[in-house]
């Protein structure tokens, strides 16, 4: 499993806060790329049914498969979380879409996805200066090849990030001709991942290539944020899963320790801390 160095998520980090995305310096390891797409066709196909080209997406991916999870748990991904929001962050969203060229003309986030920010929604969340806070980092883990060119990338607006979103424009006001100079579109290769802000600006267009577009978006915030797309396990929903999965999916603890960490929760995802921090356990402030 691929680990990322303190200077590396320095330098991973400084992208964060100056374009608002990143790319990891590695591609996924194969074996979790190829599980991952195992578990999106099996689903993908028990939810087609007869509709053999239809976009497929489902929320809540990580419940249905053990590979799906395993992206939840990937290593550089918890390392950055941390790096952004210390060691009380959990799973906020993960969802997957296998989007082949479909023919809909449908920009509905399943067939293809308009320009916006994520918000959070409402947009009446406070900002510092213009700039909306990081509350959740996303990743896309792009599993097919996009390298060709058409196959429905994802896009963002560098920087966009420290901006209202779409600077205040609605319809046909807004013009991605007009950032052109910022604008990137992620044609990459199979087994890359990109992390962004939430507030940044991101769209994906439909898929013309007759390659398959399969990813997978998984994002952390802090544990005080309630997740985007599901509600917190049942009594038993965790068995046999491992302590940190347990801790990402929102294990139950009574209720101020979502916010008021005892020193066995600052404990629990340590292990994803800088090299060169302090070990959590002599950091009081958590207390
Ligand atoms: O279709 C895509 O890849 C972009 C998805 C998206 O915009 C979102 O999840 O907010």
């Amino acid at each position: 499993m691929p680990s990322l160095t303190d200077e590396q998520r320095r330098e991973l980090i400084a992208q964060l806060e100056d374009d608002g995305y990143f790319i990891l310096p590695e591609l996924l390891p194969e074996a979790l790329c190829k599980a991952a797409l195992a578990a999106i066709d099996r689903v993908t196909t028990a939810q087609r049914g007869d509709h053999t080209r239809r976009s497929v997406k489902v929320a809540n991916c990580v419940v249905h498969d053990p590979a799906l999870l395993d992206l939840a748990l990937y290593e550089p991904a918890l390392q950055l979380a941390y790096d952004v929001f210390g060691p009380m962050f959990h799973l906020c969203q993960s969802n997957f879409v296998s989007r082949p060229n479909d023919g809909t003309g449908k920009s509905d986030f399943v067939s293809a996805s308009p320009w916006h920010a994520d918000g959070p929604r409402p947009g009446l969340f406070p900002k510092i200066d213009g700039a909306m806070g990081l509350h959740y980092l996303k990743f896309g883990y792009f599993l097919t090849d996009l390298t060709h060119g058409n196959g429905g990338s994802l896009q963002v607006v560098r920087g966009s990030h420290k901006r209202p979103e779409l600077d205040g424009k609605r319809g046909t006001g807004f013009q991605i001709e007009d950032y052109a100079r910022d604008l990137v579109k992620l044609d990459c290769p199979a087994g890359t991942v990109v992390a962004f802000h939430q507030a940044q600006w991101h769209a994906a267009p439909p898929n013309e290539s007759p390659i398959e577009r399969k990813n997978a978006y998984i994002s952390y915030c802090p544990t005080w944020m309630r997740p985007l797309d599901r509600e917190f396990p049942r009594e038993g929903e965790l068995e046999g899963l491992s302590a940190e999965a347990r801790w990402l999916l929102g294990e139950w603890r009574p209720a101020q320790r979502w916010w008021l960490p005892q020193p066995e929760d600052v404990q629990r995802m340590a292990r994803f801390r800088r090299t060169a921090d302090t070990p959590v356990g002599a950091v009081r402030n958590y207390d």
